[in-house]
């Protein structure tokens, strides 16, 4: 009798483990975020774990598709993702995101006016803007003399093997059809054929195509020119001054990065109370300042260094924005662009 009390009790305490341990580590609450790639200042994390104990795991992407391809395959349960614009907007679009509850988000009041009621999220229902910036040419000065002005600079052979692009169909399809003259969201196949032979006809000038590593690449003058994101460009400026940023003169994409709560979450609270925490002035502040990207946190904004908000490169005027677009999600018409960029890929 002893012995049947001992194996059940056994047994009962082994099933309060498991199912206690599922989800918010034996019992320690518990957040899943994944994020870009050097895309947060690390002591903020540190920081939110010791202010509130909730225990921080955190992965990265390097694109959109990859991130949503993940959440798409539904084995994952994060409870944060900071995906872009067009991405947000597909996301909403097929259900997967949850409606934020701004109660618990108070601090959403330091948010510029000016990246609220956007397109991907037209009522401020699902998202809170992160970082914002542009895709342009980071250059080595040294090594281009001449003026860089134009898309059309990736294309001359002058510059065969020094040339990154990012290994990202939207911004490398992107960038081709703005060379061209053609909207970044065309879904026109006689355009997009042109960026397709575009794209093969540049690869032998390309040395690679990269990720994170573009930074790293660029401050060790491996390569003369690259596509970068703003904020990579902000970052690879400070540690070499040899370093130039430019948007070309055909426009480029303007993005939109924000934070949202995927319907994987099983800790909704807790990821509200983290959105929350990225959005009170010193942490937005010292987050921005660490990794170089535009904040669209007014108080935040006022706290940074001069010599970074005065930088067009991080912070430019609406002159420099002329012909700059939005990705939009392109629905139906994703599979063209995802069959070009695997064409290029394997010529
Ligand atoms: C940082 C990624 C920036 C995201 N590595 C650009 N949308």
């Amino acid at each position: 009798m002893k012995r049947i009390a001992i194996v059940a009790l056994t047994m009962i305490l082994v099933l309060v483990i498991v199912l206690t341990g599922c989800g918010n580590d034996n019992g320690k609450r518990v957040l899943k975020i994944y994020n870009w790639g050097d895309y947060i200042d690390p002591d903020v994390l540190d920081s939110f774990q010791k202010a509130f104990g909730v225990k921080v795991i955190y992965d990265e992407f390097a694109t959109n598709e990859e991130m949503y391809a993940k959440i798409k395959a539904g084995a994952s349960d994060y409870d944060i993702l900071i995906p872009s614009d067009y991405t947000i907007k597909r996301m909403i679009d097929e259900d997967m995101l949850y409606s934020l509850d701004m109660v618990n988000i108070p601090n959403y009041k330091y948010i510029n006016d000016r990246f609220k009621n956007l397109a991907y999220d037209p009522d401020n229902e699902y998202s809170v803007p992160y970082m914002w910036g542009t895709v342009g040419i980071l250059y080595n000065k040294t090594m281009v003399k001449e003026k860089v002005d134009s898309w059309k600079i990736l294309w001359d052979p002058k510059y065969e093997k020094q040339i990154l692009m990012y290994d990202s169909l939207r911004d490398s399809i992107g960038i081709t059809l703005k060379m061209l003259g053609y909207s970044l969201n065309t879904k026109n196949d006689k355009e997009l054929e042109e960026a397709k032979e575009a794209l093969i006809k540049q690869k032998p000038l390309v040395l690679a195509y990269v990720g994170d590593e573009v930074k790293d690449k660029m401050i060790g003058e491996e390569a003369a020119l690259a596509v970068v994101w703003s904020g990579d460009a902000i970052f690879s400026k400070r540690e070499n001054s040899n370093l130039e940023y430019v948007i070309p003169k055909e426009g480029s994409n303007l993005w939109f990065d924000s934070i949202v709560i995927p319907k994987t979450s099983k800790n909704k609270k807790d990821a509200e109370l983290f959105i929350n925490y990225l959005c009170e002035t010193e942490t937005a502040f010292k987050n921005a300042d660490y990794i170089g990207y535009s904040t669209p946190h007014s108080e935040a904004l006022k706290l940074l260094p001069r010599e970074l908000t005065t930088d067009k490169t991080a912070y430019p005027e609406d002159s420099d924005l002329y012909g700059s677009e939005v990705l939009e999600d392109l629905a139906g018409s994703l599979v063209k662009y995802d069959r070009i960029w695997t064409e290029v890929k394997s010529k």
